[in-house]
């Protein structure tokens, strides 16, 4: 079999929220041995290093309902460029994070690729504020919107288009809370959002299938956008903002096995790893798990 190389990529980004420590995931992940992993795997692997990201004590925080808007907007642009050129290349992109206001520049930098991409955002949260709707300002609560055509101008246009998809090719899966604002966008739109009640009253397997149904048909490319905060802290506690009642470990296998099986996923970010508030390591060797069902671990 032709195993497609991956180029991964690091976005020690932490601007995008409240908490010290995110920035440190991209290190964490790499130090619970993703690349000897994935080689064993029998992947190509090359490793472009990170992205450089201020540290937030060096700028200016700007406005309060969409902090650190032009640094987050900076550093999106230079991370959907390496993430466009690993394309270009044919390699599979695999980023690392850092809060999750990078997706902006990773979907920037796959999506003009693609005439129809699949979404799967895999999140205990919707991350679909606006600086109009978000209750903290963190823009790490925005980039599905962003990425949708919603928002700030800045963000919306990381790449200089907009939008990157269209709601009918996104799936949302693991949510658990979800704002005012973000209620209303997702009816609005129609987006189709896989929450823990039907996570609980579908199964896993079902939910996955039907997901990857939707994100498989008519689409050209699927990307995969994962917080582990998707996960229930108890599996994955190194992250900023838990949410109890998440999707377990071997759920998370099992939909990562599914992915693999589709063969339809063309790029993936893993990411709001805080290894500050981890045990540990124990969030990033979960990731580095997860990633391995993705590119097809199988135990026999
Ligand atoms: N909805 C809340 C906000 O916008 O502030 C919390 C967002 C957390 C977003 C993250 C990591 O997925
Ligand atoms: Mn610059
Ligand atoms: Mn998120
Ligand atoms: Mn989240």
């Amino acid at each position: 079999m032709n195993k497609q190389p991956i180029s991964v990529i690091g976005m020690p980004m932490d601007l995008g929220q409240g908490r010290r420590g995110v920035d440190m995931g991209p290190s964490a992940i790499r130090y619970a041995k993703l690349q000897s992993t994935l080689e064993a795997l029998g992947f190509d692997v090359e490793d472009l290093g990170n992205i450089e990201v201020p540290s937030p004590e060096s700028i200016d925080i700007g406005e309060n309902h969409l902090k650190f808007l032009s640094a987050i907007c900076d550093v999106n642009e230079h991370l959907a460029k390496a993430v466009s050129n690993v394309v270009e290349r044919k390699r599979f992109p695999l980023v690392l994070g850092g809060d999750h206001s990078m997706a902006i520049g990773t979907i920037a930098g796959v999506a003009k690729h693609y005439e129809n991409l699949g979404l799967i955002w895999y999140d205990a949260h919707g991350d679909l504020n606006t600086g109009d709707t978000s209750p903290s300002g963190n823009i790490h609560g925005m980039p599905l919107a962003a990425s949708l055509g919603f928002g700030h101008p800045s963000l919306v246009n990381i790449g200089n288009y907009s939008p990157k998809v269209k709601p009918g090719n996104v799936v949302l899966i693991g949510i658990r809370e979800l704002d005012k604002g973000e209620q209303e966008i997702a009816r609005e739109i129609g987006l189709k959002v896989f929450t823990m009640h039907e996570v609980d009253r579908l199964g896993l397997a079902r939910v996955m299938e039907e997901a990857l149904s939707i994100v498989g048909t008519g689409t050209d490319g699927v990307h995969l956008s994962l917080d582990l905060d998707g996960l229930d802290p108890k599996d994955a506690p190194g992250v900023g903002t838990p949410v109890a009642g998440g999707i377990t470990y071997r759920e998370s296998h099992l939909a990562l096995e599914m992915m693999s099986e589709s063969k339809l996923i063309t790029s993936a970010e893993f990411v709001e790893v805080n290894p500050i508030l981890d045990r540990e390591n124990m969030t990033a060797e979960v990731a580095v798990a997860l990633i391995s069902s993705l590119f097809g671990k199988k135990i026999l």
